[in-house]
């Protein structure tokens, strides 16, 4: 296991990601449809009506957008990307790949059994499915299937890592697969929460099994899991942006013990933090939500970490170019490369993203702001731009090495980059001050809406014009998928995953660094202390009396 495995000993492993990267973006051309059509009604132009009996309305297709964009296009990128750089890092293939194979069936099927009732509007309660909205009981049990499955591939690479241990005894584990692993073992934990939500509260109810159900309840369980999710999206862009963008660009990583350090600290404070979504939420105790704002100011200290140790690492790239001068080196930089292109302007864009973060999680201050238009510029361009931009990017390398084909039309990935750039900021810019100035209702319909004012047009506007210029890009970089897949040339050199080697040598990394029973044992005591009591105190006082409503 030792030796570097010839190129393509990794087949079935680069088949099982080709299968997840392709349902991912098939999710993602579907969803992405219905972005133009929500901004659009909001400036006064409703094509909704041109897609019914299709499709019955707005609330519909906001459920299809962010349900298949949010939910399912990043859970199979998340998973196949995961896989694959696991098995390139260890230079291992899968311990037991029916593992991996069963997971993919899984979420497969459970795709299918979402898609069903989405598309029939049966299950018409938006990304969040707050009870007492409710729906088709087939909804709630395909969304179980697709977590459930990526737990099952969590399991086949924990046996694979754990297989490289045994191989490797003393050896700190190289970082993209460290990292990956990770990844999964934070998203076991934090997925938990919807588990029980789904498994205990909503099937059952939409089953008829039980009459009623207790939203405050549901929705505590859903925010255990709702906030950690974000993270479960943007780790593996941190995987790329720490373990391969620097080898992209030329340099290497700055340092690989604070790259771990960050890591870690994502494992232990992702997921106490979820009642920041919950401010407004009575029944539930302000010191709780008070102490989890302090946590989330904690999470974000892994991020300012990111932010120095990744822009240091791209420094030393644009020096070892040759680029000189405090911030002249940023020009050497290989902005030619859309895959480099795409995960720099991602970064840059999550300074931005990560500023409304602390102002979201700032419990007085998001009273100003939750539930309004700002909420929806703030995950544009922390979700939409950050985390997709940076997958995009991964993929532009990712998708000619699974494909055997060359990228198709550098230019165009070029001109689709800078076209999300140019789409995202009125559209975020928009949304922000909406929200902030006029309080604009986030989830409406507001075309229709007879509290709509004169002085929001101008702003809407804008806002859809960004909205058209992302999905232009988005139509640019299908064009390029499929050219690269079905018209393009054969690879003339091999393509290999990226793997930046640190500035140091890996061996001196400390082994605490490399140990997880401290850091598990953390994590769960802080999840215990945080969630704990108020979860005690709702479960208890649990009432299940809400009956389920339709709305649409
Ligand atoms: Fe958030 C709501 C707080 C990050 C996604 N967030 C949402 C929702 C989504 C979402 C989808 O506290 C809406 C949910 C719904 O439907 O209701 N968010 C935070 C905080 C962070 C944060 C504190 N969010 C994210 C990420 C997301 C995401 C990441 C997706 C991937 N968010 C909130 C709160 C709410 C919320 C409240 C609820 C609000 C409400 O009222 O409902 C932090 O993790 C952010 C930390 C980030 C930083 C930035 C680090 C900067 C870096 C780059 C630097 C670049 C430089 C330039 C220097 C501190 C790493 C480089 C130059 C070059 C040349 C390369
Ligand atoms: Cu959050």
């Amino acid at each position: 296991m030792e030796n570097p495995m010839s190129l393509n000993s990794f087949r079935l492993e680069e088949k099982l990601t080709a299968w997840h990267i392709g349902i991912a973006l098939g999710a993602l051309f579907l969803g992405t449809w219905f972005g133009p059509l929500q901004v659009l009604e909001h400036a006064g132009i409703d094509l909704y009506g041109k897609l019914a009996p299709g499709i019955k309305g707005y609330y519909q297709g906001l459920t299809i957008h962010g349900v298949l964009n949010a939910l399912v296009f990043t859970t199979f990128f998340i998973t196949g990307f995961l896989t694959f750089a696991t098995v390139h890092s260890l230079k291992m293939k899968l311990r037991f790949p029916w593992i991996n194979i069963l997971g993919l069936g899984l979420m497969a099927a459970g795709l299918l059994m979402t898609a069903a009732p989405l598309l029939l509007n049966n299950a018409t309660v938006l990304y969040t499915f707050y009870p007492p909205l409710e729906a088709s009981s087939l909804f709630y049990i395909g969304l179980t299937l697709v977590v459930v499955g990526s737990w099952v591939e969590g399991f086949g690479l924990y046996f694979t890592l754990a297989a490289w241990r045994r191989a490797h005894p003393g050896a700190r584990t190289p970082f993209v697969a460290f990292a990956s692993v990770l990844t999964m073992v934070m998203w076991q934990i934090a997925s938990l929460g919807i588990a029980a939500e789904v498994l205990v509260l909503l099937i059952p109810w939409s089953l008829g099994l039980v009459k009623g159900t207790d939203p405050l309840l549901a929705r505590t369980l859903f925010w255990f899991t709702g906030h950690p999710i974000v993270y479960f999206w943007l780790l593996p862009a941190y995987v790329s942006w720490y373990g391969m963008l620097p080898k992209q660009a030329g340099g290497k990583l700055f340092s690989d013990p604070l790259a771990r350090l960050a890591f870690w600290l994502f494992l232990v404070l992702s997921i106490p933090v979820g009642l920041h979504h919950q401010f407004t939420d009575p029944g539930i105790s302000p010191a709780w939500k008070a102490f989890q704002t302090l946590l989330t100011y904690g999470v974000t200290f892994p991020s300012l970490l990111t932010a120095f140790t990744v822009v240091a690492s791209l420094e030393l790239a644009g020096r070892a170019r040759g680029g000189t001068g405090l911030f002249r080196w940023i020009r050497k930089l290989p902005w030619e490369d859309p895959s480099f292109s795409a995960q720099a302007l991602a970064i840059v864009t999550f300074a931005f993203g990560g500023i409304g973060g602390i102002i979201n999680a700032s419990y007085n201050i998001d009273l100003l702001v939750h539930n309004t238009l700002w909420i929806v510029g703030h995950f544009h361009l922390t979700l939409a731009t950050t985390v997709v931009l940076s997958f995009i990017g991964i993929s532009y390398w990712l998708i000619p090495k699974l494909s055997g084909k060359e990228l198709w039309s550098v230019r165009t990935a070029q001109v689709q980059v800078w076209l999300w750039i140019a789409g995202v900021l009125p559209f975020s810019a928009s949304h922000h001050l909406l929200g902030l100035r006029f309080s604009v209702p986030r989830r409406t319909m507001l075309g229709e809406a007879p509290y709509l004012s004169p002085e929001w047009h101008p702003l809407l506007l804008v806002a859809a014009l960004g909205g058209v210029l992302l999905f232009a890009s988005l139509v640019l970089y299908f064009v390029v998928v499929l050219g690269t897949v079905f018209a393009s040339r054969k690879l003339a050199q091999p393509v290999e995953m990226p793997v930046a080697d640190s500035v140091r040598d890996l061996q001196e990394t400390p082994q605490w660094l490399d140990t997880w029973k401290p850091w598990l044992i953390g994590t769960i005591v802080l999840i215990v202390i945080s969630y704990g009591p108020p979860l005690a105190d709702l479960i208890r006082n649990a009432n299940l009396s809400s009956a389920g409503l339709r709305a649409w």
